[in-house]
């Protein structure tokens, strides 16, 4: 697997001109590989479980487009539906049946969703669903969860994961004081933290907002009897309990981590794999909640692209797929493979390495404590992070640029894949164990 030289001529030369264009080089933060170092390579095509980059270097690729990919890239179905869509046009404005197809898929697989709006980005869904939450209970404040990222809206800012937890800041710059201190951010899976905070406002909280599996700090789940505990405060307070699943909707299992757990929230986000790698947003749940949303309702929102009918095409190739029998316990077993040998290398380099995973989402941390907070996936080794990134990056293996994100597998790897990436992870593990 060694790739004893990798070229990056052409990476370089297109990065430079993308560099003088676009804040950083890139389109989203992550992206610029600030947090392990270097220069990205510039990514060509994909295909399956790889991708080649500009100077024809292959990777067996564990980022997924960070999730939508869970079929892999260019399959050969989702390829074909966007096709057909793309020659039926390629956008309308008005009504169209793939939006209904799509929707009906989505509300099949989760039973809270009794309706829904699509639109464009999880940020966009996340926005407008504490919207609806705000106009249905009058209130102002949010609580949301330390290292919990939630796209990028200016009320969500505060406290948040992926990259702003990346970059080192715990909110952004240019979001009003005012509009930050109408968010309320509390450590994840600490249920006494929530109860004081409606205990301390306790009519004035609109909303909790919760990844019910932490990707955005990296891989955190919930601890035994959290979820539940959200659960039972936000209905004793009269608050609106949504649940992000942008990554763990379709990720974890059909129904998401909402029906791994059992808990109804009263609003979900999705986005990522219902849209196919095209991008879509969702955000649906109670009727009585969603029909406060324009132009049924008070609720203001709206979109060009919302249900564009590629990326309903995408979603409904992709999600049709995903309702096969035995997705989700083969999406499993590969994780499963892929943590173990992440276990055999760190003990065969005397590493300390905590593997948190669900499913087929996972995240190594170089720390030697479980993680179950952002202070504490904060106290992982970032740099050795670093270091094994790019050795994995030389190996032909592409995992996130950020200690603080999810690995992901697709149905595009097989045992064989997931057996390449666990031999570049035993070498890359003893050169990050080296000092410094
Ligand atoms: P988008 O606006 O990026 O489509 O979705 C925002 C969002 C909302 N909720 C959750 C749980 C999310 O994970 C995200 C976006 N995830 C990040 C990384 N984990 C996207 C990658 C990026 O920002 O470049």
């Amino acid at each position: 697997m060694g790739l004893e030289f990798r070229p990056t001529e052409h990476s370089r030369r297109i990065f430079e001109r993308a560099r003088s264009l676009f804040p950083g080089g890139v389109n989203s933060p992550v992206r610029a590989f600030r947090a392990v170092g270097g220069s990205p390579p510039v990514i060509a095509s994909g295909s399956g479980p790889r991708i080649t980059d500009v100077d024809g270097n292959s990777y067996i690729d564990l980022v997924a487009s960070w999730g939508p990919l869970i079929l892999g890239h260019a399959n050969s179905d989702v390829v074909r539906a966007v096709q057909e869509a793309a020659l039926d046009g390629f956008s309308f404005g008005a009504p169209t049946e793939r939006e209904v197809l799509l929707a009906e898929l989505i509300t099949s697989a989760m039973p809270s969703i009794e309706q829904l709006r699509f639109v464009s980005s999880g940020t966009e869904a996340t926005m407008s669903a504490l919207r609806v939450a705000r106009g249905f209970t009058g209130r102002e404040r949010i609580l949301k969860f330390d290292g919990g990222y939630h796209g990028h809206s200016d009320s969500l800012l505060v406290a948040a994961g992926s990259g702003v937890l990346t970059l080192g800041a715990a909110s952004s710059a240019g979001v009003p004081e005012t509009w930050a201190s109408s968010t309320l951010s509390v450590p994840y899976n600490d249920l006494q933290s929530v109860e004081d905070a409606f205990h301390r406002y306790p009519a004035d909280i609109a909303a909790v907002i919760v990844e019910p599996i932490a990707g955005n700090m990296g891989v955190v789940p919930p601890k035994p009897g959290f979820l539940e505990g959200i659960r039972a405060i936000t209905r004793d307070y009269g608050a609106v309990l949504v649940f992000d699943e942008v990554i763990t909707g379709f990720r974890v299992g059909l129904g998401g981590a909402q029906e791994r757990f059992g808990i109804g929230p009263d609003l979900t986000c999705l986005g990522k794999i219902i849209g196919g790698g095209l991008p879509v947003g969702a955000y649906g749940g109670r009727r009585e909640l969603m029909g406060l949303v324009s132009p049924e309702g008070p609720v203001y929102q709206a979109g060009t692209l919302s249900g564009n009918p590629l990326s309903m095409a995408a979603g409904i190739a992709t999600l049709q797929l995903l309702f096969e029998p035995g997705v989700y316990p083969w999406l499993n077993s590969l994780g499963e493979r892929l943590a173990v040998g992440l276990r055999g290398a760190a003990d065969a380099a005397g590493v300390s390495l905590q593997i948190q995973r669900v499913g087929s989402m996972l995240t190594p941390f170089f720390v030697d404590q479980s993680v179950r907070d952002e202070q504490a996936a904060k106290r992982s080794d970032t740099e050795r992070y670093g270091r094994f990134f790019h050795a994995l990056l030389d190996r032909g293996v592409y995992v996130p640029p950020s200690q603080f994100e999810a690995w992901f597998l697709s149905l595009a790897h097989t045992e064989p894949d997931v057996d390449a990436v666990i031999q570049a992870v035993g070498e890359a593990m003893s050169e990050a164990a080296k000092v410094g």
